[in-house]
């Protein structure tokens, strides 16, 4: 993982609109739905971390839970390639939250961590994957909302980007077409794009199985 960030500060936390943004370069994908395991009333709502404005926030009260949970859930299967959590240093440096996870949903309904974050102190964390991730359902799991003792969970944005699998499968469904070892028409083996046949098992990526493309996640 690579991990572009800002440091916490008491004084700005402001950030680049175009961050926020949906449908942009940087492909925000929004959610069908967002619940909270918690929240602190209907003004901090889970929903308020993923409303693009970076002064409303998703609130839990350490008496609600010291380890609430966001989930969002999409229309259908996406795939992650880069994630961005922005924390409450406009209104206090010790709100940034020291530690959070996050996870997503196999088909058979366990969640997985795919991100661990702890001993952190930046206000922005902002997260490109060397590994994407497909899935439905994705979780901000927090483990400790503030950097000192106490645990009140504050999160002004919780975004993630990448593409949903159909368009992701539309994209590279040229590349197989134009590929010059014929591979759309592959006989009983696995391809990479490139035209390599595969021995060994295969790892998580894009595949040609059959004359077929095959997402491994
Ligand atoms: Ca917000």
């Amino acid at each position: 993982m690579s991990f572009d960030v800002t440091a916490f500060s008491s004084i700005t936390t402001e950030i680049d609109y175009k961050e926020l943004g949906a449908n942009t370069e940087d492909n925000r994908l929004i959610p069908k739905t967002v619940s909270a395991s918690h929240q602190n009333g209907t003004n901090e709502a889970g929903k308020f971390a993923n409303d693009k404005n970076p002064t409303t926030k998703w609130c839990a009260t350490s008496s609600q839970s010291k380890t609430p949970y966001l989930q969002y859930t999409f229309a259908e299967p996406v795939r992650i390639d880069r994630w961005m959590v922005l924390c409450a240093a406009r209104e206090s440096g010790g709100y940034v939250a020291e530690a959070f996870k996050l996870q997503y949903q196999t088909d058979n309904g366990t969640w997985v961590d795919f991100a661990d974050i702890t001993s952190n102190q930046m206000n922005k964390v902002s997260c490109s994957m060397d590994e994407p991730v497909v899935a439905q359902s994705f979780r901000l799991q927090m483990v400790h909302g503030e950097q000192g003792d106490g645990y009140t969970t504050r999160i002004y944005e919780f975004a993630l980007y990448g593409q949903t699998v159909r368009d992701y499968e539309d994209g590279i469904q040229p590349l197989i077409q134009d590929s010059k070892f014929k591979i759309q028409n592959g006989e009983g083996g696995a391809y990479d794009l490139s035209g390599r046949k595969i021995d060994s098992s295969l790892k998580s990526g894009v595949y040609i199985v059959n004359g077929r493309k095959k997402i491994l996640p």
